[in-house]
């Protein structure tokens, strides 16, 4: 088979060069032909598509057909795609054809023995004066194709891609199973049997693709559209650092019916099983802004938060925010079984019918924002007010910081004693609280091995220093905090100022010492510093007694890393507090003690 003219002897380069040297393409280079579908926590699935030649051409060029009066669409492109990639009449199917106002196109498949391919297609335009204004091709030269008579039955592949894709064919609505052959990657092509299969409540809907040889589910076309969210990514902190639009980004360990569905209903709006964010004052939620879980709405920084779409992107941002921490924090060990936030629990424990309700743009305060954590079973109520410090004024549900403290009272209040929701209730527990959050909410923001200053609340308040009296800081100087200024405070947050530092500190020196993961907000089974610091962090919480002292969770801390890595760390843990004021003598009087046990002191 000869290939022609434009463009195919470049596709065919690539093709082949990647076929010789058998190695891996690099990541990027598998963008326009590759896509991993993640099935299921345990089941990834690589689809395959060719690459795609395309040309356009202006006011466009003659085809063999021309000047034939009985040529159809159909005929003339055949006749032009034979004469272009040297392929036979009987190696082209024509599939479909549409009229448009300016051209007439067809759209084609390749066949082999009779059998048309799935993924090498093509596509040519007639524009009015009947000439080819533009020709796409994915035609393939397999190396080896399979025999066209299937040796596995359809009933069997059907069997097979229902139990691996969890869902059903279902026979009274689907198209009937086809067999088509399928260009594979190693250049040979495979006969399979092509069906639908969804699940129960339409949240996945795949065309899957058995080999009907092997019996293997090789391949898959997804039908539904990723969801999309424009928001504040999680690592950033504010408006300032920009909205992206991100795909997909729910964990299906976490969340394994995504974010819209609770395995029995399925929304289209801001709601979903573990979050619904709402404006405050109505209860409405934002609905997608697109088929298929599109949630775009530009921010419009220069307005107020009431204006335009900047409600809607608010909400967005603070249902994209609630679920984020929910997938990290479900990763690190705050589960259906350790009392957290979910309508469904799927079976898995724990009482369910408890989402976190996100109350946006609240309107019984200013300059705030709120969590109230009831007992397991009963939801979580975050309020997010709009801040005045600034013009035009800044909404709450904006900074992502301010989110992930609010939603951590909630992690800490469940897991500490046992989902009661009551044992963060002394002023040092409460302290202890705000500590916490302020340390999850930078573990989020940290983004590289340079652990840096960092402060809470800037956008928000629009000062750079944040709320509280000192950054976040290993320099004494920068801040100064030290265990025995619970001698001299009684608010909580300043309490919550000497604890979050000394877990600054914690976090600095495990990263320094084991480094950083990039991927530690999804990937929780690395060796480094901040995985291993936000595993302690949350193994810590259920060990700690009810109402616990800074003492008593400096103990739990160190007992979570006997439990987990074997006391690896306890020399580091005793070191940094009691680099604090927080060493073994520490006690209910407050005074700085800055010894460590013998067999660590330096
Ligand atoms: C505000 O407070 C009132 C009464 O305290 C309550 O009924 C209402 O639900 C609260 N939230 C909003 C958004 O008004
Ligand atoms: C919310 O709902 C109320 C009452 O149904 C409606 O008047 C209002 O326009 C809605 N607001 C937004 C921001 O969608
Ligand atoms: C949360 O919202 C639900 C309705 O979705 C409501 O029934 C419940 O009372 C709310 N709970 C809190 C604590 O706000
Ligand atoms: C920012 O906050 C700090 C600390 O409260 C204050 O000293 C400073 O004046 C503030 N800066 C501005 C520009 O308001
Ligand atoms: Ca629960
Ligand atoms: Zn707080």
């Amino acid at each position: 088979m000869k290939f022609g003219k434009f463009g195919s002897s470049i596709i065919l380069a690539v093709l082949y060069a990647a076929l010789a040297r058998g190695t891996p393409m690099p990541f990027a280079a598998k963008h326009a032909t590759h896509h991993v579908r993640e099935i299921s926590s345990d089941l990834k699935l690589e689809s395959y598509h060719p690459p795609t030649s395309y040309q356009t051409f202006g006011s466009g060029i003659d085809h063999p057909l021309r000047k034939r009066q009985d040529a159809t669409v159909e005929s003339s492109s055949v006749a032009f795609v034979e004469s272009q990639l040297g392929v036979k009449t009987e190696e082209v199917n024509v599939k479909s054809t549409a009229e448009t106002e300016e051209a007439s196109h067809a759209y084609l498949q390749q066949k082999l023995n009779g059998i048309p391919f799935a993924n090498a297609v093509a596509n040519v335009a007639f524009n009015k004066n009947n000439q080819v204004v533009a020709f796409g091709s994915s035609f393939v030269r397999p190396s080896k194709a399979a025999s066209s008579i299937p040796s596995i039955k359809v009933e069997e592949a059907i069997a097979t891609a229902e139990r691996t894709l969890n869902g059903k064919f279902l026979v009274e609505e689907f198209p009937a199973p086809t067999l088509e052959y399928l260009a594979k990657e190693d250049g040979t092509a495979s006969l399979t049997h092509v069906f639908q299969v969804r699940n129960e409540d339409g949240t996945t809907w795949y065309e899957a693709f058995v080999d009907a040889h092997t019996g293997e589910l090789v391949s898959i076309t997804d039908f539904t559209a990723n969801a999309a969210y424009r928001v504040i990514p999680i690592t950033s902190h504010s408006p300032v650092d920009g909205f992206k639009t991100v795909t997909d980004p729910q964990d299906t360990t976490a969340s394994p019916r995504g974010w819209h569905s609770n395995g029995n209903s399925i929304t289209t709006e801001t709601a979903g099983n573990n979050a619904i964010s709402y404006i405050g004052k109505h209860k409405n939620t934002t609905a997608q802004s697109g088929p298929g879980l599109q949630f775009i709405y530009k921010h419009d920084p220069s307005k107020e938060p009431f204006h335009g779409k900047n409600a809607d992107a608010a909400r967005v941002n603070a249902f994209y925010v609630v679920n984020t921490v929910h997938d990290i924090s479900y990763k690190y060990g705050f589960t259906e079984k350790t009392f957290n936030f979910q309508n469904n629990n799927f079976g898995k424990g724990g009482k369910g019918g408890d989402r976190v309700n996100v109350s946006v743009q609240d309107n019984n305060g200013t300059n705030n924002a709120m969590f109230a954590t009831p007992p397991d079973g009963q939801n979580g109520a975050m309020v997010m007010f709009l801040w005045d410090l600034s013009i035009p004024g800044r909404d709450g549900a904006l900074g992502n910081d301010v989110i992930a403290h609010e939603n951590t009272h909630g992690i800490t209040n469940r897991m500490t004693g046992g989902g009661t929701g009551r044992c963060l209730q002394t002023t040092e527990a409460r302290g202890l609280g705000e500590g916490w959050s302020d340390a999850f909410a930078e573990w989020t923001e940290q983004k590289s091995a340079t652990i840096k200053d960092w402060t809470i609340a800037s956008y928000l308040l629009d000062n750079m220093s944040g709320v509280r009296f000192f950054p976040y800081s290993t320099d004494t100087k920068t801040n100064p905090l030290r265990y025995f200024e619970l001698s001299r405070q009684t608010e909580v947050h300043i309490i919550g100022e000497v604890w979050a530092n000394m877990l600054h500190n914690v976090y600095a020196a495990l990263v320094k010492k084991y480094g950083f993961s990039k991927t530690a907000h999804t990937d929780p089974t690395g060796g480094e510093g901040n995985i291993v610091f936000l595993h302690i962090f949350m193994d810590s919480l259920s060990l700690q007694p009810c109402n616990p002292t800074f003492v008593n969770a400096r103990d739990a801390w160190i007992q979570a890393d006997v439990n987990r890595y074997g006391g690896a760390n306890r020399c580091l843990l005793w070191t940094i507090f009691a680099s604090r004021g927080l060493g073994v003598k520490a006690d209910s009087s407050y005074a700085d003690d800055t010894t460590v046990p013998s067999d660590c002191a330096a």
